[in-house]
């Protein structure tokens, strides 16, 4: 809380060109909560690393997610827009919060299993401490408010928990969050394979529609978006593909499933995908014009990173000094 302003914080890796996944599940969220709350959204890049990263596209991907934030509505006069690794506090205190989480919670984590498994031969320490580091992303501004996708879910519940146990060992340090998962679109998934979430870093270019994909290759990849035998445009358990693609029409035109039930009543998928791709195209097509303009202006994100930055920093200290005495760390 700041004063009575509840505060909302949520991060994105620079780890890929970012998904419709992270537009509808999470970015497109953001700027709801501008009027009412005091915002921190951060491009988590010390995340980023664990995973091996190409420095060169790790730098432009920063500088790529930060323009997305504010060319999908973020206004930086009215939201903290910051990098990670330039406020060392989310670092410091992620160590701290290490110590304070448990080897057997961190072996539960399916992004965890998820990440190893597709990543055998770089199974690092960072990859399985990574929710301690997210934690400390959170609790170090006293978030009450965290926007996420569902998979983000069991990271918010390790979250409370470490606080928790933080604030019953030293008394009330830090504020418990909560999370906020946008019920009806929570989980985009693969146009390649319905079961499995639409991921940045998807080798397979077809099964992710991008936000900065231009309008023939979304109307591409929605054409041949995977669906089931059947026919009829309805949204039923076990049709994942047909689900999926109502899911995304929703995200963009706003209308209900059983409107959009009735909208193609007696019309093919063929007639349904094209339409999908129509309305995701145009709703991303002033998102991919505002980014092309602020992307060249690399003086103006550097700006924008700086005072991001500095706030987060004054933000970060108040708590970082609490945590630090009550420690016991000599100041
Ligand atoms: P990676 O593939 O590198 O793991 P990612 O695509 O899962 O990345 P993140 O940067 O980890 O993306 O996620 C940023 C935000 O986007 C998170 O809140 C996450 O829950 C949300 N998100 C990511 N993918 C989806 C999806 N397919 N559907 C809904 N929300 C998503
Ligand atoms: N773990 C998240 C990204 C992330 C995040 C955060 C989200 C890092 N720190 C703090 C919300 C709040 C992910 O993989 N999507």
């Amino acid at each position: 809380m700041i004063g009575d302003r509840k505060l909302v914080f949520s991060g994105v890796q620079p780890s890929g060109n970012l998904t419709i996944g992270n537009y509808i599940g999470a970015i497109k969220n953001f700027k709801e909560f501008s009027d009412e709350y005091k915002c921190f959204y951060c491009v988590v890049d010390l995340h980023a690393i664990t995973v091996r990263q190409v420095p060169a596209d790790l730098r432009r991907r920063t500088y790529e997610t930060l323009a997305l934030y504010i060319a999908c509505g973020l206004d930086p006069q009215k939201n903290t827009l910051f990098v990670q690794s330039q406020v060392p506090a989310h670092a410091e205190l992620g160590w701290i919060l290490d110590c304070y989480t448990m080897f057997g919670e961190l072996s539960r984590m399916t992004q965890f299993k998820d990440k190893s498994a597709k990543n055998a031969q770089n199974i690092n320490a960072g990859l399985f401490t990574y929710p301690s580091l997210m934690a400390a992303d959170i609790l170090l501004y006293q978030t009450d408010l965290v926007p996420v996708g569902i998979d983000q879910k069991q990271h918010l519940e390790l979250t409370r928990d470490v606080a928790n146990r933080f604030n019953q060992i030293y008394g009330d340090t830090f504020t418990i969050p909560e999370g906020y998962i946008a019920k009806d679109t929570m989980k985009i998934m693969s146009l390649a394979d319905p079961t499995s979430k639409m991921s940045k870093s998807d080798e397979n270019q077809n099964a992710v529609v991008y936000i900065l994909d231009s309008k023939d290759d979304i109307m591409r990849k929605f054409r041949r978006a995977v669906t089931d035998s059947g026919s009829a445009v309805k949204y039923e358990e076990g049709k994942d593909g047909i689900n999926n693609l109502m899911t995304i029409y929703h995200a963009f035109t706003g209308k209900s499933m059983s409107d959009i039930e009735r909208e193609f009543e007696g019309r093919g998928y063929g007639d349904f995908k094209s339409a999908v791709g129509e309305v995701c195209a145009d709703g991303l097509a002033p998102v991919r014009c505002e980014f092309d303009r602020i992307i060249k202006d690399k003086a103006y994100l550097e700006s924008v990173m700086k005072a991001g930055a500095e706030e987060a920093a004054s933000y970060a200290r108040r708590t970082m000094s609490k945590v630090r005495r009550k420690i016991g760390f000599v100041n």
